[in-house]
């Protein structure tokens, strides 16, 4: 239906290393070829989306020289602007180095910090010039198999100055990057230090500058933490912190799937909508998904066609929910005092969301 059909405004993103993602797992190979950033930008477009987000190392290997990379930048950017895309977000990857194995900004060796940043600001310097304002810190290793080798407090500290030196760079360049925290209970680490959306918003109000850090909350690690998203977006909007998000799906209980949005938990699925369209969010709508391991490119498209979609499905049963009189009229009752009636509340919802209401 045309209706469902996504256009620029809506601000749909995707990551280059989602519709990218080659179908490897801890136990199995790639089984489709990597799709190159210019024609992911393409497709994209083709789609709807309003633009893509990177990890410093989907774009520039990190084997490439100065000049290699000004020409992979350069060219990338020729397709972003021909094409009328946006880079809004930028990220890096601190997590398939080895030499981050025991973690980046929190390793306990000063040489593997200093790297850890380094290899962050350069992140931050390619965001800026992408035009990115948002910069996403996912502390991936950031964590412990054993709490024998690292003192969760001494790793806490670390991490603080590891993003205090972020921040420091940020105001002396000038930059108008703000830093959006995203947080996971475990995977790849047994234990990942602060675990939940919740967690890093009390660990921003320690940091030396915490006015341009925020949170990017994921709805597959809330769900991982066995926690509800549209709670922890809802307490980032009501700090003031909801610079990103991370949409998708997750089987509870499970390892880290990053299934395609809305398909595991449909009702879960609209109160993040629900969120994100009546909190005043203006970011970008944000998928950090994928494709199943069963598709090839062809696949993958449809994956991304269906992020979309049930988006603006969603939305618009938002819509519908806030406009529907019996609802309304429950709420209105329950706010005079009434008596709940939370099981009438709840299965109306049901209808709405099946399609028979
Ligand atoms: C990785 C992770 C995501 C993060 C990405 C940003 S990388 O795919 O699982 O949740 O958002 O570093
Ligand atoms: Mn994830
Ligand atoms: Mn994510």
């Amino acid at each position: 239906m045309a209706e469902y059909e996504p256009h620029k405004e809506d601000r749909f993103t995707f990551g280059l290393w989602t519709v990218g993602n080659v179908g490897r797992d801890p136990f199995g190979e790639p089984v489709r070829p990597r799709i190159e950033p210019a024609r992911i930008v393409r497709r994209l477009a083709a789609l709807g989306a309003y633009g893509v987000s990177l990890h410093d190392d989907d774009l520039v290997p990190p084997t490439a020289d100065a000049a290699e990379r000004r020409g992979i930048v350069a060219e990338f950017r020729r397709v972003v602007d021909g094409e009328g895309m946006r880079v809004p977000m930028t990220t890096v990857n601190l997590f398939s180095d080895p030499v981050f194995r025991d973690g980046a900004l929190t390793s306990l060796d000063p040489g593997v910090r200093r790297r850890a940043i380094d290899k962050a600001r350069a992140a931050i310097d390619l965001g800026v010039e992408l035009g990115a304002d948002i910069f996403v810190l996912w502390g991936g290793r950031e964590g412990v198999e054993t709490d024998a080798a690292k003192d969760a407090r001494e790793a806490l500290r670390l991490y603080r100055e590891g993003i205090n030196a972020l921040t420091r760079y940020i105001r002396d360049r000038g930059y108008p990057t703000r830093i959006a925290l995203e947080a996971k209970p475990n995977e790849p680490r047994g234990d990942i230090y602060l675990p939940t959306t919740g967690a890093m918003l009390a660990f921003i109000a320690t940091l030396d500058d915490p006015d341009i850090v925020g949170v990017n909350p994921e709805v597959a690690h809330e769900k991982m933490a066995g926690l509800r998203a549209a709670h922890a977006i809802a307490q980032a909007q009501d700090a003031g912190k909801l610079f990103h998000v991370d949409l998708n799906d997750q089987h509870p209980g499970r390892y880290d799937q990053d299934l395609r949005f809305g398909s595991d938990d449909l009702k879960g699925a609209f109160f993040v909508v629900r969120a994100l369209e009546n909190g005043g969010y203006q970011g970008p709508r944000h998928f950090d998904a994928h494709a199943y391991r069963t598709e090839d490119e062809e696949g993958v498209w449809e994956f991304a066609r269906g992020c979309m979609r049930t988006y603006l499905i969603l939305r618009e049963k938002v819509r519908r929910f806030e406009e529907d009189a019996e609802i309304q009229g429950l709420l209105q009752e329950a706010r005079a005092g009434g008596k709940p009636r939370n099981e009438r509340l709840d299965q109306l919802l049901v209808d709405l969301l099946l399609g028979v209401r």
